[in-house]
């Protein structure tokens, strides 16, 4: 959702219990609770091996995260602390602390997502997970990609994850059209939780609009849909509706088939 400026989102004091869940940014944000507001990267693959960092409310004297589902993914607290501010947020909005955590993900793990659970002395926070995309499937975003001569090719089947890095950043993907089915182009963003407020924009080949989304019905992830037998090349833009970016602005977006 664009941000009129100056109004901010409405915050209720209160509203959570104290174990609270890992949810789209915002809704988190009471402060009273510890919650997460971000996560990054917003995906990894099999045998990743490196930090996970985790910004949110109240995680500064986190004492534990665990994966739930056995051994396939081990993770350890490295660091916590104050978390950096946030071009365009207040910390009551983007959160106030974070953690780095050491993950490993095995090589032969099935992959899906995972839910983890952190512990702090305030209460947990549940329903956090981290997206194991198939190896095959996923595709790292690629920059400079912001504008048509520089998109990154794409299909129905990826899953790209990125973010939006700065603000005003722009990540331009190319799709060949003609597709049997439609083609359904869906963002998880702040849904990852990430702080992107995503918007699309999807444009043929001579750079004429053909569709533009902001938010869904109850996220502010949008989704736009291609009809069948479309003329390509077709170019989708993923920005921030607010110019906003940074470290926290993770996505995943989604591209798949439907006959
Ligand atoms: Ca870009
Ligand atoms: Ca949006």
């Amino acid at each position: 959702m664009r941000k009129a400026a100056g109004i901010l989102f409405l915050i209720l004091p209160g509203l959570l219990a104290k174990s609270a869940f890992c949810q789209e940014n915002g809704a988190a944000g009471s402060g009273q609770a510890p919650a997460v507001t971000a996560i990054e990267p917003a995906a990894v693959t099999p045998g990743f091996s490196g930090l996970l960092k985790i910004r949110g409310f109240k995680l500064a004297d986190a004492t534990a995260i665990t994966f739930t589902g056995g051994e396939e993914v081990k993770a350890e607290i490295r660091e916590r602390g104050v978390a950096e501010a946030v071009a365009g947020f207040e910390l009551k909005e983007a959160g106030e602390s974070r953690l780095e955590v050491q993950v490993s993900v095995s090589a032969d793990t099935v992959p899906g997502r995972r839910a983890f659970v952190i512990t702090t002395p305030a209460g947990e926070v549940r329903e956090c997970h981290l997206e194991i995309l198939p190896a095959e499937a996923a595709v790292a975003e690629k920059e400079p990609n912001d504008g048509f001569p520089e998109a990154q090719s794409v299909r129905p089947g990826q899953t790209v994850w990125g973010g939006i890095g700065k603000e005003k950043d722009v990540d331009v993907y190319r799709l060949e059209g003609g597709g049997k089915g439609k083609i359904i182009l869906e963002i998880l963003g702040a849904r990852v939780p990430s702080l992107l407020d995503a918007g699309l924009l999807l444009s043929d080949s001579s750079g004429a609009l053909m569709a533009m989304e902001d938010d869904g019905p109850d996220t502010r992830d949008p989704k736009i849909t291609i009809p069948p037998g479309q003329k390509g090349p077709l170019f989708l833009s993923v920005y921030d509706v607010n110019d906003h970016g940074g470290p926290w602005h993770g996505y995943q977006l989604i591209i798949r088939e439907e006959q």
